[in-house]
């Protein structure tokens, strides 16, 4: 039954008064004619008698926890009336009774209710109500609630308005009727044919879908009738055509995701190197001094937003080899299926920040990705990562109409702060909290995209301060590693405390690592921080049999430390996993730190964090109550 049972019924009516009392009347909080009430001794018989004496007609024993009983009017009025506070003080004065708390009504929205007449939104294009991840009734056996939260961000007015996103990808057909219209030309080209027009190459089968497919879920027009809706459906999107060539090359790489940095706001891209499981690959100088000159100069110096899918090499593989999706410019996106699984393909680790949603597992040809398609087509039926890092470069646009003041760091906070666990599972790694209360996923990164959460928080948002860089330390001499025994190395640092780069608040941790092996897939890899976040930064690639290279000053990433303090001492831990005996040496590990020296809003979560946890029980608590009164009273009617 309900997890608070184990805390005794005391525990559940302190939690509930420190609840009611902590929101007080003026917000939310209507008084309704429910009281909890606990008395001494608990039969049924002398509740009902209390219950008569102070003007209740009806008394129910709660079904969990021992003396508790809900008091209520006959007729059931939802709201106060003048004797509710008369009949609220009388309980507390009788001496039979333990604790009263009257219950408040609340606003809040029923998790897993919520259908398309409650968010009022009207859309006249045929497959709206087949896009689940925008919102999520329950279609295609999904989980309801479980989408981008867009249709808060909408009614409050957001819609993409003046942002421009670009599809790195097979190019766009933009003459399709739902993209036509925003369709942004002057910032489009095509580098794979060198020409202003990012046409996809025709084939029989259709092969080059994908930009177009991305473009309509970013972008495709709303209310049309035709296809289906954007995430951010007033934004323009661009074609940036460099896939579907014989090779790709750094300078086509590079050009792409600086074409045009002060009128592209967001680059989206859903390509790396080969998802086969035993890759480390990322971007070469051009493509690396390109970004850096992305988020320095882009946007008049706001910084050029790049949104990485996470790479679709499930379980096999990991992004931490990926060096584009692992980059700390890139953010980088994973999916969730329209249950809250993780999709099959899905690949983990801890350099991803945040998930949005694809396909995956279910046959329901409708749970798959509604988007536009090639020649004016529309199809049920996109797939991928690929399919969800648009969907969060249309979530990042909404948030910029909100501020377009919003810095790339700026949209990573957010996307830390605002992303929600929501209903996510994933079946190998659990939801763990780090030093500061934030939440996090090894799989999903900090949870879903939350537009409504995001562009509020975007409205108010100050730009984060000046970002420093650390070398917090570094051990050079060389360590062999056996298969039978762990290798556990220390780093204790003051992350330049003193200095003009000291980092209090982290952002992104960098471990920067050369190591070889006789097999490099077996090797296994975790940090832990001194605030106690242990981050995987290498899970075993079991396809992975290179023997040679290893990995050679290769930056692993963890946003996992978000927030928290770097000063201390820092453990990384590597062994082999698998069961041929192996053997390798370690020749570097250098910590590189990232972050700010001030950070008014983190200092804020950790004041709020002691009691976040507390809250959450109190919210699972509140909804277990709500549900209990509700279904007593269905069964009340029932019977009359
Ligand atoms: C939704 O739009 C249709 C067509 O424009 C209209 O007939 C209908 O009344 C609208 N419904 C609501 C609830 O606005
Ligand atoms: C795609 O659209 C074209 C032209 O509009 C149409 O002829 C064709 O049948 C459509 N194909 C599919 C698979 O729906
Ligand atoms: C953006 O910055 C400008 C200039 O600093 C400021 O006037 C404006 O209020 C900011 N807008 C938002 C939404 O914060
Ligand atoms: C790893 O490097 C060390 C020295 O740097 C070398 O002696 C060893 O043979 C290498 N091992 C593998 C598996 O390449
Ligand atoms: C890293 O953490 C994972 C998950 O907790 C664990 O299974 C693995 O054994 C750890 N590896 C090392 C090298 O400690
Ligand atoms: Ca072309
Ligand atoms: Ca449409
Ligand atoms: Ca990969």
């Amino acid at each position: 039954m309900c997890g608070f049972l184990r805390h005794g019924p005391l525990a559940v009516l302190v939690l509930v008064n420190a609840l009611i009392s902590a929101m007080g009347e003026t917000e939310d909080g209507i008084l309704t004619n429910h009281f909890l009430v606990q008395l001494h001794e608990g039969s049924f018989d002398e509740a009902r008698q209390v219950a008569l004496e102070h003007g209740f007609e009806s008394v129910r024993k709660l079904p969990f926890g021992e003396s508790l009983f809900h008091f209520y009017p006959h007729d059931t009025p939802k709201t106060r009336d003048k004797r509710s506070a008369r009949h609220g003080q009388s309980l507390h004065e009788d001496y039979r009774v333990k604790n009263v708390v009257q219950q408040t009504g609340f606003g809040r929205q029923k998790r897993g209710y919520r259908d398309l007449n409650h968010v009022e939104v009207n859309m006249s294009d045929p497959l709206f109500t087949k896009q689940w991840y925008l919102i999520n009734t329950g279609q295609a056996d999904g989980t309801p609630g479980l989408d981008l939260n867009v249709a808060e961000a909408w009614e409050l007015g957001f819609t993409g308005k003046g942002v421009t996103i670009a599809i790195m990808d097979d190019g766009i057909d933009y003459l399709h009727p739902d993209l036509a219209a925003n369709y942004n030309a002057e910032a489009s080209y095509d580098f794979s044919s060198n020409d202003p027009y990012p046409y996809p190459r025709y084939t029989d089968d259709w092969f080059n879908s994908h930009g177009t497919r991305c473009a309509g879920e970013v972008s495709a027009v709303a209310n049309n009738n035709i296809c289906g809706v954007g995430v951010a459906y007033h934004a323009k999107v661009a074609g940036i055509r460099m896939l579907d060539q014989p090779f790709m090359t750094d300078i086509i790489e590079a050009s792409s995701i600086s074409h045009m940095p002060q009128v592209i706001d967001i680059y989206s891209a859903s390509w790396g190197p080969t998802d086969d499981g035993k890759t480390v690959d990322g971007p070469r100088e051009l493509t690396l001094q390109a970004m850096a000159d992305g988020v320095n100069k882009g946007r008049g110096g706001k910084g050029s937003i790049y949104v990485w899918a996470s790479g679709d090499g499930g379980s096999y593989d990991d992004c931490n080899c990926d060096g584009y999706a692992s980059s700390m410019w890139t953010i980088s996106i994973n999916s969730a299926i329209n249950d809250g699984r993780t999709a099959l393909y899905d690949e983990s680790c801890s350099s991803t920040l945040a998930s949005t949603f694809s396909n995956g597992r279910k046959r329901n040809p409708e749970a798959g990705v509604a988007t536009t398609d090639l020649y004016g087509n529309c199809t049920l039926r996109h797939s991928g990562t690929s399919a969800a890092a648009p969907e969060a470069a249309g979530v990042f646009a909404l948030a910029l109409e909100a501020n377009p003041n919003l810095t790339w760091r700026d949209m990573q906070h957010l996307a830390v702060l605002t992303s929600k666990r929501n209903q996510l599972h994933d079946e190998v790694h659990q939801w763990q909290r780090n030093g500061v209360g934030l939440e996090f996923n090894h799989l999903f990164g900090y949870g879903v995209l939350d537009a409504g959460g995001m562009v509020k928080m975007a409205k108010e948002w100050k730009t984060v301060p000046e970002r420093f860089h650390c070398v917090a330390g570094s051990v050079q001499e060389t360590h062999t590693i056996q298969s039978e025994n762990k290798l556990v190395l220390t780093i204790t640092t003051d992350a330049c405390q003193g200095k003009e780069n000291f980092v209090r608040y982290l952002e992104h941790v960098q471990a920067v690592v050369t190591v070889n092996a006789s097999r490099r897939g077996d090797l296994n890899m975790n940090m832990t921080s001194p605030m106690g976040t242990k981050s995987i930064l290498l899970s075993r690639r079991p396809r992975d049999e290179d023997a040679k290279v290893g990995f050679d000053k290769w930056p692993f990433m963890t946003t996992h430390s978000w927030g928290e303090d770097p000063r201390g001492t820092w453990v990384l831990e590597i062994h082999f996993q698998g069961e041929v005996p192996q053997a390798g040496v370690l020749r570097e590990w250098t910590l590189m730190v990232h972050g700010t020296q001030s950070a008014p809003y983190i200092d804020q979560i950790v004041r709020d964090y002691q009691s976040k946890l507390a809250l959450s029980k109190k919210e699972e608590l509140e909804e277990e109550l709500d549900e209990a009164l509700e279904r007593s009273l269905k069964s009340l009617l029932n019977k009359n």
